[in-house]
């Protein structure tokens, strides 16, 4: 069943069919998993064709080392195009050539400086500290973990990004917002596996999808309106990322962000700013479950940053010294990175891995979790070992082996602000509780265009109640 695309420089692929080509056979929410199955099965280099065009997908270290070169590759945005419908020319989707995308790239960069970071600190902790407080209160009973750890990015991007409370602990079920956004990345993810030309069959779905947009929108419109206000009335004009939106000129153009962009990029970062980190602090928890010595080795790092006091205040300065649990983090990511793909285009007719000829503007899709899987990472790359990012072990690695971000100029913005975020919510979660595998969850992956562990819950016991 395993072929060669015609013409395609025998890149190997599934026997296609007619007309679907190989779009019946990637299950709906199941890419990564397929995908890491069918790399497998055929190699670094494989082709997926939806209906009438070839998607690359591209896993092998030094294919994707080539397509990390940003003289001959750019981002592409085809196979997100989708989302597009809502984030526009936003930062996350704007193509390589939309003006808006570097002009809101200048605007927007000093809310990821070291002193913005350091100003959102305090907000990070107060956040933190609902996590623990609604933890506490039902002691004893299972949480739901991706829920709870959406409830926190969602509210710490709305507070540090755009000082709007979305106040997710105080409901029981996810705030309308996620239910709109989950439901429209969905939607924009299937559209790939919609047949050209039978659109009229989904228009239920497509009128579902208008509704969903409007609610984000109106939400994103709400906050903008509301500070707004207080600008007007000479209260707050706050440099978070929403002040520099409103009032912040790019240095090149002289020019604001307009309205409309204002709009996308709001939506952008209250998704991509919260989505992912969600995810990987799902991930990061179901490792430190599952392996006892590795949580015993991040709660002594954390006893000796604060000791026995149950409620520490952390510093800005405490996150960086947690090495080990940065490290846990790293290495989830390595297994599952929540942003499981992404993809790049030649600039120019080129050549890959001295065989393949692509054509200037054709797609390739790097899939992070099956480079991350490489034998270049050793005997056993399945195995969760924080060890993996020991700075000796990670500075002898070659480089573009490990690309949870993405790459270049058009890698996240947001790293080191959920890397911060996440840290300090691992470092106080292990320091307070002992984690029961109460159910004895076994892992499941629910994607929607971004992954995280499906249905895991576990049940905190605070520590000194038990030891
Ligand atoms: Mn983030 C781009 C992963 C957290 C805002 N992010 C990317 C890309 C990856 C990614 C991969 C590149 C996608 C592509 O090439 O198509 N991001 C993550 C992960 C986490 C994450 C794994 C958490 C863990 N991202 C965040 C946070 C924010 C954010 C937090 C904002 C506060 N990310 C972005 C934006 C982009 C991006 C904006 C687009 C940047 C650009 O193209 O200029």
């Amino acid at each position: 069943r395993i072929g060669t695309a015609p013409g395609a420089g025998s890149v190997p692929e599934r026997t296609r069919l007619p007309l679907f080509g190989h779009a019946l056979s990637v299950p709906a929410g199941g890419f990564t998993e397929h995908t890491l199955r069918e790399a497998r099965a055929l190699g670094p280099l494989f082709n997926l064709r939806f209906f009438d065009t070839d998607c690359w997908m591209v896993s092998g270290p030094e294919l994707v080392a080539e397509l990390c070169d940003e003289t001959r590759f750019r981002k592409s945005v085809q196979p997100i195009a989708a989302v597009r419908e809502f984030a526009g020319d936003g930062l996350f989707t704007a193509f390589g050539d939309e003006p808006n995308w570097r002009k809101a790239h200048n605007i927007l960069m000093p809310a990821f400086s070291y002193n913005a970071l350091r100003a959102y600190h305090p907000t990070m902790v107060t956040v933190a500290r609902r996590v623990l407080d609604a933890w506490d209160r039902n002691a004893g009973t299972p949480v739901d973990v991706p829920e709870d750890m959406t409830r926190l990015t969602l509210d710490t991007i709305g507070l540090c990004g755009f000082g709007h409370d979305f106040e997710c602990f105080e409901r029981t079920t996810p705030h309308p917002f996620i239910t709109a956004m989950v439901s429209a990345l969905d939607h924009a993810q299937r559209k790939d596996t919609f047949i050209p030309g039978l659109d009229f069959l989904r228009r239920g779905a497509e009128a579902r999808q208008r509704i969903n947009i409007e609610t984000m929108n109106r939400l994103a419109d709400d906050i903008v309106r509301r500070r707004r206000a207080a600008s007007d009335g000479g209260a707050d004009s706050a440099d978070d990322l929403l002040g520099l939106m409103l009032h912040a000129e790019d240095k090149d153009t002289g020019q604001p962000l307009d309205d409309m962009n204002i709009r996308y990029q709001m939506l952008t970062f209250l998704i991509a700013g919260h989505e992912t980190t969600s995810g990987a602090l799902s991930f990061a928890l179901y490792y430190l479950l599952k392996n006892p010595s590795v949580l015993a080795a991040a709660r002594a790092e954390t006893d000796a940053l604060w000791g026995t006091d149950p409620d520490p205040d952390p510093t800005y300065e405490d996150i960086g010294r947690l090495h080990y649990l940065r490290q846990v983090l790293n290495e989830s990511l390595r297994l599952w990175p929540t942003a499981p793909a992404f993809a790049v285009e030649p600039l120019e007719d080129t050549v890959i891995g001295g065989r393949y000829p692509v054509h200037k503007g054709q797609p390739l899709t790097v899939l992070t979790p099956v480079l991350h899987r490489d034998p270049a990472w050793g005997d056993n790359p399945e195995l969760f070992d924080p060890a993996r990012f020991d700075p000796e072990q990670a500075d002898s690695r070659p480089g573009h082996l490990y690309k949870p971000f993405g790459n270049g100029e058009r890698s996240c913005i947001g790293r080191q602000f959920a890397l911060h975020e996440a840290t300090l919510m691992l470092g106080l979660i292990v320091h307070r509780y002992r984690l029961i595998d109460h159910a004895d969850y076994e892992l499941k992956i629910k994607e929607t265009l971004t992954i995280k562990p499906d249905g895991f819950t576990l049940v905190p016991v605070r520590r000194e109640e038990s030891e």
